[in-house]
């Protein structure tokens, strides 16, 4: 059967006046296969195929070969412990200049109260006789009778010092705490490295003094001062227990 397909037109669109193509096709049955043709020649070589897998590691060769090179660098180990502290800097710069401190309000309420609290306290110990000002100088005594060495730790842990009468009026007061409790006090001197000689503990020669007649007589044998209770001052052992009075 022919089958006849209208023709169709190919319209080009688009282009006003152009002129259209007008065409037949026909179709018939399929033919026979041919023959197949000859071998053709053979073709030329390809080119080289992609590089293999490496091989097995070989056997280990003979004894008494070189030494292999070294490995590489192991890990990183922990770190070490801290070194020692360094020196102390040198000081910073100076800063500015402060505020002068009499227009500084709140410092200066704040000595306003600090000089009344010290006024009350001090008010309050001396009504208990249990501080005794002197000029600069306060003396001041626990009560109890202990040995030298032991008044002098006592008097250094509160922050002062053994006491000494280095004029008339601090021996007055002194002799004041001394008659009070009806027993003898060490004083804070100390014999030298000649006998006869006392001092002051810091080594100074001494600038006031009040023996009692005849005293000093240990001659060596008596390297620490007592006070007896009308304040004159007597060399004696230092193991005696003495009333410890501090001054501030
Ligand atoms: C005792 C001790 C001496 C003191 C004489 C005074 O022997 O207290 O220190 O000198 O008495 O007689
Ligand atoms: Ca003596």
């Amino acid at each position: 059967m022919l089958l006849c397909s209208v023709a169709f037109a190919l319209i080009l669109l688009g282009v006003p006046g152009m002129l259209c193509e007008v065409k037949d096709v026909c179709a018939g049955n399929a033919g026979i296969p041919g023959t197949p043709g000859s071998h053709g020649l053979p073709g030329r070589d390809g080119r080289d195929g992609v590089k293999g897998d490496p091989g097995p590691p070989g056997p280990m060769g003979p004894p008494g070969g070189m030494p292999g090179l070294p490995g590489r660098d192991g890990l990183v180990g922990a770190p070490g412990s801290p070194g020692e502290r360094g020196d102390k800097g040198e000081p910073g710069e100076r800063g500015l200049p402060g505020f002068p401190a009499y227009l500084d309000e709140e410092l200066q309420s704040t000595l306003h109260e600090l000089r009344h609290q010290i006024r009350q306290s001090a008010g309050v110990l001396s009504l208990q006789g249990s501080m005794v000002t002197v000029g600069e100088k306060i003396f001041s005594t626990n009560g109890q009778s202990v040995n030298f060495d032991a008044i002098r730790e006592t008097c250094a842990r509160a922050g002062g010092s053994i006491a000494v009468p280095r004029n008339p009026e601090e021996n007055e007061a002194l002799a004041g705490i001394v008659k009070k409790h009806n027993t003898y006090a060490y004083l804070g001197l100390q014999e030298g490295s000649y006998p006869g000689v006392f001092q002051y503990l810091d080594g100074a020669p001494l600038n006031y003094t009040k023996w009692y007649p005849g005293e000093p007589r240990g001659r060596g044998k008596e390297k620490c001062v007592e006070m007896y209770t009308d304040g004159q001052w007597n060399d004696k052992n230092c193991l005696q227990y003495r009333l410890a009075i501090c001054e501030f």
